[in-house]
């Protein structure tokens, strides 16, 4: 396969602008036609051909200033339109015929359900029409959408100012976008829909209307979304002084949609996932989700839209930014504590496996074959780690003064990371100079902490703490260079007193750690001290700190910070289970124990706190803090831990139940906290046969999803009888709705159970699944390879071999989706040689395979170099 790939330092500004651009589109299943009117003005002198993206396009007519274009005027390749001309400005007009109803990869134009929708960003306006299909070149549009009157609802970009019928059958409603956008901003909808309408008065006074499209039927599914927007609307006004910018917005929710949602301007397409919400049908989590991506997409608006990117190297300029923006507002609207713990167990799941691996990037990549494979966890949250580190070190006043400044530089434009972080350095007196390397340097820096105890030469006690940072290579970059880090920093006593340095390098409880290693000392006469280190996670990095049992328990008594006492009990229970990894079958200790029924008497009146710290360190977690990894042994070890702890503390756990009280549903936090901390325990205490019943009993009194989904997780752990025949009663009663489904695809997918592949075959066979709908092939296939670890990774190669035969099937229907679930397989570096060879084989399948697509052959032909 020969691809090219694109590198950002060949960015070229655009030969030509497009100041507007008009847009009549006629829809049809398999012919719908788009007459595309462009105002082209040449940028500079030169003469170069305009030359024009398109993919899948039928060309039918080409005309330059009204004229029709003879054929030696234009070149048409695979993938490009180049029209010779030798005018400075000129008015070009395409026309083009395509058909939505065979678009399976879900880009351009195509149907979900009976419904019209588009999806471009990053590169899929050219399967609309040929265009300057990058982010640089902003148009005003105007669009035209004809359909058929069995349409109702047809939909655009910006204000509706004309609407009519053609002819009998027909009918047309014009939009008119002013503020300038590049073409991955354009949406157009049309289908028939139930409508929730509602208003919101911007602070300055404007009437903006609001407007949520969902499927019929769905109505009051969507109410929860549509108060989330006023609240994100409000946020915005209150915490960065932005207001909305056009006198409607819309969302539309969709069942076939390859992402979340997407913030086009004035009508957001969104993934129905993160619109619908009941409590009936919606966990907790989900009505998180739906506030917090709904949110998101609004915050583009200004990050993104207004303000909008260069080239697509500079994704993390728009989306670290709006990440960042949104785990604020979400911090706001929920608790600070469980988002910020949230965030870090993506980021120690998932990035920094990512950063692992082949697919090492910096927040700003440096070459890319297929932009769809770069909307990563490193782009999206590591670079909400990035801009959360400018956030730190500038404080929020400081931080709000750089916003101000690149709205007021940029606005209208489209740039660079770079131009961000001069915005940024114009508001403090840092040199953010070497913290710019976090845009360039891939890779997980890891902080190691020593401590040593002297006597001065008048027998003080001096305690020298000294803090060393090293980013190990990356498959991207061999050589690292000292990043700036921010480390937020405790020293404290085994009584909770706190300390000072003497050099005073502590300020405002942060150190900057800016060279390959930095020292302080504090001077502490008979006490025993810890250095509580990273304090709410103030840098994506790991940290190596050699602390015994009692000092973590001292952490989780004492410091200050509760993401650090969090995260002290995490690290206790990874030691545990490194224990046992290393001597099968050993007993933890009594001690343990002890320590963490303290921690649990300690937190009572605290769910929040104690429900997180319950939480044992996930399987994926796990692996980053291991190499060469026996996946069996290190299941089997964190299995024996769990089945310990069920043990040992099951008179705690069941107070701590058996104390929350069966309030009935709400969605406040205080609920949310309860139902959190119920439902890990019960969990822990379904080790225990002995309380299956209270698994059956939460199943059977359950008035809400998150209760109900509580107590399926748990009958995971139960004999799989139980586990099937509450499954079946779940499915009996949730087989109309398909994103409840989903969530039973999921839990029968993760199973470790010996008939998984007959079970997963079943699943693929059932009447609600479909391979062109991606939420379904994500719940089955998308769940075992990233959460089913035993099976995925069983030393025979059948999981590998499953899900490799799956997506050579799914890569020729959705290559999007197809390379986001090779992820898993492409992740061998961390595991032991047994596993990498298996692992590689199926690559290799995959890589041989007669036209693989672009997006899937990226990732692995980068696994295997
Ligand atoms: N910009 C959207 C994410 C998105 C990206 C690509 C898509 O299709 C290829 C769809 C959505 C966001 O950050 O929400
Ligand atoms: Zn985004």
């Amino acid at each position: 396969m020969s691809v090219q790939a694109k590198r950002r330092a060949d960015y070229q500004p655009p030969a030509f602008s497009i100041a507007t651009v008009d847009l009549h589109i006629t829809l049809h299943p398999t012919e719908t036609k788009v007459v595309s009117t462009l105002a082209i003005a040449r940028n500079g002198a030169h003469n170069a051909p305009l030359v024009l993206d398109g993919d899948g396009l039928e060309l039918n007519a080409i005309a330059v200033n009204g004229e029709a274009l003879s054929e030696e005027f234009y070149t048409l390749g695979d993938n490009t339109l180049s029209i010779n001309s030798e005018l400075d400005t000129f008015e070009l007009v395409i026309t083009t015929t395509i058909a939505p109803e065979h678009n399976k990869a879900l880009e351009g134009l195509y149907l979900s359900g009976g419904a019209y929708c588009t999806q471009c960003e990053a590169e899929g306006f050219r399967r609309i029409t040929y265009f300057m299909d990058r982010p640089d070149v902003l148009s005003v549009y105007t669009v035209t959408v004809v359909a058929d009157k069995s349409i109702p609802m047809l939909l655009a970009n910006g204000n509706p100012v004309d609407k009519g019928d053609i002819g009998a059958s027909s009918h047309f409603v014009k939009w008119h976008d002013p503020h300038p956008k590049p073409c991955y901003l354009f949406a157009l909808v049309a289908g028939d829909f139930d409508l929730l309408t509602d208003s919101y008065t911007t602070s300055s006074g404007k009437e903006v209307a609001l407007e949520l499209y969902v499927d019929k039927g769905k109505k009051s599914q969507g109410v929860f979304a549509l108060e989330s927007l006023k609240r994100a609307m409000k946020w915005d006004e209150d915490v960065f002084g932005l207001e909305y910018d056009l006198d409607i917005y819309m969302i539309v929710a969709v069942d076939f949609f390859n992402m979340g949602a997407m913030e086009n301007k004035g009508l957001n397409v969104f993934n129905s996932k993160f619109v619908l919400a009941d409590q009936e049908s919606a966990t907790d989590d989900d009505f998180f989700n739906v506030e917090s991506v709904i949110a998101h997409e609004y915050f583009h608006n200004w990050t993104g839209n207004r303000v909008t990117c260069r080239d697509w190297f500079q994704l993390s300029l728009k989306e670290g930014l709006t990440v960042f923006r949104d785990q604020q507002f979400s911090a706001d609207m929920t608790s600070a504590l469980s988002n910020r713990i949230k965030h870090v167990r993506v980021m120690r799941e998932h990035q920094f496996a990512e950063d692992a691996s082949a697919m090492s990037h910096p927040i700003r990549p440096e070459e890319v074959i297929e932009m769809n494979n770069f909307y990563t966890v490193t782009v999206y949250d590591k670079g909400a780690e990035v801009i959360r580190m400018f956030h730190t070190l500038l404080g929020p006043d400081g931080f709000r003064r750089g916003m101000d400044e690149y709205f007021k530089r940029h606005d209208g434009q489209a740039v660079t990371c770079d131009d961000f972080i001069s915005a940024m350095q114009s508001a403090t007196d840092l040199d953010l100079t070497q913290f710019a390397r976090w845009y360039s340097q891939s890779g997980t820096p890891v902080i190691s902490v020593e401590h040593k105890i002297q006597n001065d030469d008048n027998d003080d006690v001096i305690h020298t703490f000294t803090l060393s940072q090293h980013t190990p290579a990356t498959s991207d970059q061999s050589e690292k260079e000292s990043l700036y880090i921010p480390v937020n920093i405790e020293i404290i006593d085994d009584e909770g007193n706190t300390y000072t340095d003497n050099e005073s390098m502590i300020q405002n409880g942060m150190v900057i750690l800016n060279a390959p290693s930095m020292s302080f000392t504090v001077n502490a006469e008979n006490a025993s001290l810890t250095p509580v280190v990273l304090g709410n996670f103030s840098a994506p990095a790991k940290v190596e700190n050699p602390l015994d049992t009692a000092s973590l328990l001292t952490i989780f008594k004492y410091a200050k910070d509760p993401f650090n006492r969090w995260d002290a009990m995490q690290t206790l229970y990874d030691r545990c289970i490194k224990q046992i990894e290393d001597a099968p079958g050993c007993a933890i200790s009594n001690d343990i124990w002890e320590g963490i029924k303290q921690a649990i008497a300690q937190e009572q009146s605290n769910l929040e706190l104690l429900g997180e710290c319950l939480v044992t360190p996930s399987f994926e977690t796990l692996c980053q803090s291991r190499s060469n990894i026996n996946v069996s042994a290190l299941s089997k070890a964190r299995k024996a831990f769990c089945d310990q702890f069920a043990q040992a503390l099951e008179q705690e756990l069941l107070q701590v139940f058996n104390n929350i009280d069966a309030a009935s549903y709400s969605y406040t936090q205080d609920a949310v906290n309860q139902r959190r901390c119920k439902n890990v325990v019960l969990a822990h205490l379904a080790r225990l046969p002995q309380h299956e019943g209270a698994i059956v009993a939460q199943f059977d009194a359950a008035d809400n999803m998150t209760d109900t989904l509580g107590a399926l997780r748990s009958a995971q752990h139960c004999n799989s009888a139980t586990f099937d025949t509450l499954m079946a009663r779940f499915e009996a009663t949730w087989n109309h709705d398909p994103l409840v489904l989903d969530k039973w695809f999921a839990l029968h997918a993760t199973q470790n159970r010996d008939d998984i592949f007959a079970t997963i075959t079943m699943l693929c066979e059932h009447p609600q699944f479909a391979m062109s709908n991606p939420n379904r092939v994500r719940s089955v296939i998308g769940s075992f390879a990233f959460y089913n670890s035993e099976r995925f990774h069983a030393l025979d190669g059948s999981g590998y071999k499953f899900v490799t035969d799956y997506l050579l099937k799914l890569d020729a229907v959705n290559p999007q989706v197809a390379a986001r679930i090779v992820t898993p397989l492409t992740q061998w570096q961390g595991f032991a040689n047994e596993h990498q060879v298996l692992m590689k084989q199926q690559l290799g399948r995959l890589l041989n395979h007669k036209g693989l697509s672009k997006d899937v052959f990226e990732k692995v032909s980068k696994s295997l170099a």
